[in-house]
């Protein structure tokens, strides 16, 4: 460990190091976490979660203890917090945002604007452009001010885009046009000037056609001055799909244009049974994408979607598929997270 801080270099080093001979001999004994092994690198080390499982004690202390950023997996979604027209409910999130203050840990909110998880009173009826305008700035703007200063970041906008990089032809797209991003946008930063505002989608992770159409739209807003500060790339990977290598390249250019990113929902999956040789390529996987990140200064930070196998959409979304997760379903740890832990001592 001592070794590890030795090669760190700067100011930040200079601190942690300080920080460390200060603290009890108790606390030095101790292994990092991959929060504490992230946040040398200026970034933080998350993972979803979800209210029905934090009835689960042992996951919920590793939950507590390796991670310094949460996101709520459903909790903040659309069908959760209106229920009916103008009726909020922010029970749930308000659980995990009170879990995470408990256990000092960052907040992304997920999501304000999306096509899935829609209440039924707003998906069940025709709506006129500007009843729809209206009743999604007060939803945003009543959410993202329920959550002023507890959230640092919004998927303000998730999964605008179909895999040839047009426009997904949502109910908002539909009624409203593709001016319905940079509307939210603006209506999110009126109800909260700090937060960080993002659009995030899946499939994004390598250079092509998907990745494009955020490159294209980021430059427009930028220029527009619609206020958008990053990019989330959800990084839900499939071994059997191919690693995608030009994922620091694709960071890197979003940075370019002045915009951080997050690798937002990490899994990595693969068609069962997980056999040596798959964990031993997924393990590489989850290095090389924890690499990617570092490598790009303002890739912020990186978010599992949930850290475990037991509590992983996959299964449930992608007939026998699953194992997506660095920890398995008995929460140990798998060949993957001692490969995070790696790519984060670099
Ligand atoms: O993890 C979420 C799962 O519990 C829900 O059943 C599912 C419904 O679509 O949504 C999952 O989270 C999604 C996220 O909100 C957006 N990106 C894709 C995620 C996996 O579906």
């Amino acid at each position: 460990m001592r070794k590890n801080r030795l090669r760190l270099v700067g100011a930040a080093a200079a601190i942690l190091v300080a920080t460390g001979i200060g603290a009890p001999a108790q606390a030095q004994d101790k292994q990092p976490t991959l929060a504490d092994l992230a946040e040398r690198h200026g970034r933080y080390y998350g993972s979803a979660t979800d209210n029905p499982e934090l009835v689960d004690e042992p996951y919920k202390a590793i939950l507590g203890s390796e991670f310094d950023q949460i996101t709520p997996g459903n909790g903040m979604k659309w069908y959760a917090t209106e229920p009916e027209q103008g009726v909020f409910d922010f029970s749930q999130g308000d659980e995990i945002v009170n879990l995470a203050r408990a256990n000092r840990q960052k907040v992304r909110g997920h999501t304000l604007v999306w096509h899935s998880q829609l209440p039924d009173w707003l998906t069940s009826r025709e709506w006129t452009a500007p009843e729809l305008r209206a009743v999604l700035k007060k939803h945003i703007q009543t959410e993202v001010r329920h959550y002023r200063g507890k959230v640092f970041a919004w998927d303000v906008v998730n999964e605008a885009f179909n895999e040839d990089g047009t426009y997904r032809e949502t109910i908002f797209y539909k009624t409203l046009g593709p001016g319905y991003i940079a509307d939210s946008l603006r209506w999110a930063r009126q109800a909260d000037p700090k937060v960080k505002l993002y659009l995030n989608d899946y499939n994004i992770e390598a250079v092509g056609p998907k990745s494009d159409a955020y490159y294209t739209l980021a430059k427009q807003l930028k220029a527009q001055r619609v206020p958008l500060d990053g990019i989330g790339l959800q990084a839900h990977l499939a071994l059997q799909y191919g690693y995608p290598t030009t994922l620091e390249d694709n960071l890197r250019r979003f940075s370019r244009l002045g915009l951080d990113t997050a690798l937002t929902e990490v899994d990595i999956r693969m068609i069962l049974p997980a056999t040596e040789e798959k964990l031993a390529q997924q393990a590489d996987w989850y290095r090389d994408v924890t690499e990617a990140c570092l490598a790009v200064r303002r890739c912020v930070g990186i978010t599992l979607w949930d850290y475990t196998d037991k509590y992983s959409w996959i299964p449930a979304f992608f007939d026998g598929e699953g194992a997506a997760l660095p920890w398995d379903e008995q929460l140990a740890p798998k060949p993957a997270y001692f490969a995070i832990r790696e790519a984060l001592r670099k």
